[in-house]
C-alpha cells in the first residue's frame, strides 16, 4: 500500500511496509527433503570431513561447470585467498583495489605480504591498468583484482598486463560464480581465481569456497597446503593449514549446483524489475553488472544522488530499515579507512573508492524476494522519492 502522508512512513511512526526484516540476499537453499536425504547418506557413511566422497564429487562437478582443470574446495573464500597467495610464493607487495570487502586485503596481510591500494573506475567499480600503473613499484610481486557484484574487471586485459610485467595475478571472484566473460565462464583467468560459497552468494554451501586454476603445479601445492587429506602427490610446501570443506557443505553445494541456472534466472528477473521501476525515479540509478556477457545478478546496486533524490544514501538506508528492508552499504567505510591500513592508504589517491563508499546501496535480491515483496519495495522507493524532502526535514526534527 502506498504511503499517502509523511506519518505513514515507519521512521515517522507509521506501520512498516514489510512484516519482518528482509535481508539483502542470496540465501538460496536446497529443498528440505533433498537436504535430509543427502545428510542421511553422510550419517550412514559415518564420514563427515577429510575430503570425503561428496567433496570429491563437488570438485569434479565444479571443474566441469567452471571449465577449469583444477578446483580445490575450501572452508571459505578468505582462507582460499590466503592459501592461494601462499602457494604462489609471493614476496613484498600486492596491488589490490581499495573498493572491496575487507577479506581481499586481510588475506594479503595474513599471507605476510603488504597490500598496495589502487583506486577503481567509478563506472565499473573495478581496478584498471591505468589505476595500477599509478601505484605499482618494483617490490610488487602480484596483483589481486576483484570481480565485483556479478561483473568482471576485464580479466584478459589485467592478465595480459601481469604477464608482461612478469608478476603473478590472483582473482578474487567471490561475487562472480556463474558469470560469463566473452561467452565463457570465469574461473580460469590468471594464476587462480577464488570463489566464495557463503550463504549470501548465489551458489552456496553455507560457508565455503573454492580455488580454481589451470596450473597443475599450483593445484598440487594448494592441495598440500589445504591438508594431508586429498593432497594427492606429495609436494614440498612451506606452510600447511586446515582449509578443508566438510561433507555437509559439499552436500548442500551439490544440491544447489543442480539449481544454479534457476537461481540466476530468478536474480535476473528481480534485477530487471528493479531496473524498470527505479529508472523512473529521479536521483536513483541501478548499476548494471560490468564487463560480462552473462551476470549472476548477485547484487542489486543503486547509486543515490543526494542532490537529485532529496535524501542521502544513509538517510535512505535508515528509512528503508525502518520499513524492514535491510539494504546494505558494502563496503562502507572502506577497508583503506581501517586503522591498520591508514598509513598505506595515504600513498594513493582513492577518491573514486571514497565516492562509491558514500553513494552506493544494495537492495534485497535472491531467494526471499517474492514478487509481492519486490512490489512493496518498489512502491516504497517511489513513495520515498515523493516525500524525500519532507522525510529529510522530518528526520532531523
Ligand atoms: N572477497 C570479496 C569481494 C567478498 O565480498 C567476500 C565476502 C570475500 C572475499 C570473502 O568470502 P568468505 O570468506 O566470506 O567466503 C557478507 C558475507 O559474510 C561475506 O561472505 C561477503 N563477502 C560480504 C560482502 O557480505 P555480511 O556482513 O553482509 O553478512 P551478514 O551475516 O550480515 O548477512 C547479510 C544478511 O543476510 C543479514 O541481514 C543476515 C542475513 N542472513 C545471513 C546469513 C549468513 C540470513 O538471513 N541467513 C544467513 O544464513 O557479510
Amino acid at each position: 500500500m502506498s504511503k499517502l502522508n509523511l506519518h505513514d512512513f515507519a521512521i515517522m511512526g507509521g506501520q512498516a511496509a514489510l512484516k519482518s526484516k528482509l535481508p539483502v540476499g542470496q540465501l538460496y537453499w536446497p529443498e528440505w527433503d533433498e537436504y535430509v536425504a543427502g545428510f542421511k547418506g553422510i550419517f550412514d557413511r559415518d564420514y563427515f570431513t577429510n575430503q570425503g566422497p561428496l567433496v570429491q564429487e563437488l570438485e569434479l562437478r565444479l571443474q566441469d561447470y567452471l571449465g577449469v582443470k583444477h578446483v580445490i574446495c575450501v572452508v571459505n573464500a578468505t582462507v582460499g585467498l590466503i592459501m592461494a597467495l601462499e602457494a604462489l610464493g609471493l614476496k613484498g607487495k600486492v596491488v589490490v583495489p581499495s573498493f572491496t570487502f575487507i577479506a581481499s586485503v586481510q588475506a594479503i596481510t595474513w599471507a605476510g605480504l603488504t597490500p598496495v591500494f589502487c583506486d577503481v573506475d567509478p563506472r565499473t567499480h573495478s581496478m584498471t591498468v591505468e589505476q595500477i600503473e599509478k601505484v605499482i613499484d618494483p617490490n610488487v610481486s602480484a596483483i589481486l583484482p576483484v570481480n565485483l557484484w556479478g561483473g568482471t574487471c576485464l580479466p584478459d586485459v589485467l592478465e595480459d598486463y601481469a604477464r608482461k610485467r612478469n608478476i603473478s595475478i590472483l582473482f578474487d571472484s567471490a561475487h562472480s560464480f556463474g558469470v560469463e566473460y566473452q561467452g565463457e565462464s570465469v574461473g580460469g583467468w590468471g594464476d587462480a581465481e577464488v570463489f566464495s560459497f557463503h550463504a549470501t552468494k548465489v551458489f552456496s554451501t553455507g560457508e565455503g569456497g573454492c580455488i580454481a586454476t589451470n596450473n597443475d603445479l599450483l593445484a598440487k601445492k594448494l592441495r598440500n597446503i589445504r591438508s594431508s587429506y586429498g593432497a594427492g602427490e606429495p609436494i614440498e610446501v612451506i606452510k600447511t593449514s586446515n582449509g578443508r570443506m566438510s561433507e555437509a557443505q559439499a552436500c548442500i553445494g551439490l544440491l544447489n549446483l543442480q539449481r544454479i541456472d534457476s537461481y540466476i534466472q530468478n536474480n535476473k528477473k528481480i534485477f530487471a524489475k528493479y531496473n524498470e521501476i527505479i529508472s523512473k525515479i529521479k536521483g536513483l540509478k541501478i548499476v548494471e553488472p560490468s564487463g560480462v556477457s552473462h551476470s549472476n545478478y548477485q547484487y542489486v546496486n543503486l547509486v543515490v544522488d543526494e542532490g537529485k533524490f532529496g535524501l542521502s544514501r544513509d538517510a535512505l538506508m535508515a528509512v528503508l530499515a525502518a520499513e524492514n528492508v535491510d539494504a546494505r552499504r558494502y563496503f562502507y567505510p572502506g577497508v583503506h579507512n581501517s586503522n591498520q591500513y591508514l598509513e598505506i592508504s595515504k600513498l594513493a589517491d582513492l577518491r573514486n573508492t571514497e565516492l562509491l563508499n558514500n553513494t552506493l546501496i544494495q537492495l534485497p535480491t535472491g531467494a526471499l524476494v517474492t514478487p509481492t515483496l519486490q512490489d512493496k519495495i518498489c512502491q516504497l522507493l517511489i513513495d520515498i522519492s515523493e516525500f524525500s524532502v519532507k522525510l529529510n526535514a522530518g528526520r532531523g526534527a
